[in-house]
């Protein structure tokens, strides 16, 4: 398979951040307006039939240009007509999910430690996630933070292209692609300003 093309910033809509879900939905479209192109919607609820429906809406809402991510789940990716899946390291494995959906879909993986980011290497996912680089508000249970060091480390790792997320900001975002990113994922600094915050997250990382 050829390798895919990452845009600079990945956004992450987890619906917890969100008051309802119009809010949920309003982002997604400020955050296309403000030039996202690839969108993960996370979800960790549990509650199948929202993510669903939130998803087919978000599908809906957002024009083609847009790719859109299934956080977990590959059976709820292909449901609601997203383009791929993103797992963590307690989710189907990435090649049980490569089984489900098929060769064209998009496939990433999170990793928390070199270990971690070999074996996701030897996959066929499309991508390598690595995390959390700085300390995050957003994630339950965090794995330890293993800094722009920990970027430099799995860049070193892998050919594959390498998104970081965890405490990603406008702020540090320059250093973190610097270390060898070729994307930065964002949940918390994309929230306050959505539009706003991706036209600058772009800027900044022309
Ligand atoms: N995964 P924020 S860190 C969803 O380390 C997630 O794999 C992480 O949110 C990992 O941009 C994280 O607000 C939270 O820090 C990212």
């Amino acid at each position: 398979m050829p390798m895919i093309r990452l845009p600079r910033l990945y956004a992450v809509i987890d619906s917890s951040c969100f008051l309802d879900a119009d809010a949920l939905f309003a982002a997604a479209q400020h955050l296309e307006a403000g030039g996202c192109s690839l969108v993960q919607y996370r979800n960790k609820s549990g509650n199948a039939r929202i993510m669903l429906e939130q998803g087919q809406e978000l599908r809906r809402r957002l024009g083609r240009g847009v790719q859109l991510m299934m956080n977990d789940r590959a059976d709820l990716c292909l449901a609601a007509g997203f383009d791929g899946v993103h797992v963590g390291q307690d989710d189907l494995s990435p090649e049980s999910v490569r089984k489900i959906v098929g060769p064209k879909f998009w496939l990433g993986v999170s990793t928390h430690n070199p270990a971690q980011l070999q074996s996701a290497d030897a996959t066929s996912a499309d991508y390598i996630a690595v995390g959390p680089v700085f300390s995050t508000p957003s994630k339950d249970q965090p794995d330890p933070v293993v800094g722009l060091e920990g970027v430099r480390r799995a860049r070193e790792l892998t050919r594959k292209p390498l998104v970081a997320i965890g405490g990603i900001t406008r702020e540090n975002a320059a250093s973190v692609i610097e270390a060898g990113a070729d994307s930065v994922a964002v949940i918390s600094d994309l929230l306050a300003e959505p539009r706003k915050s991706a036209e600058e997250f772009f800027r900044i990382l022309r």
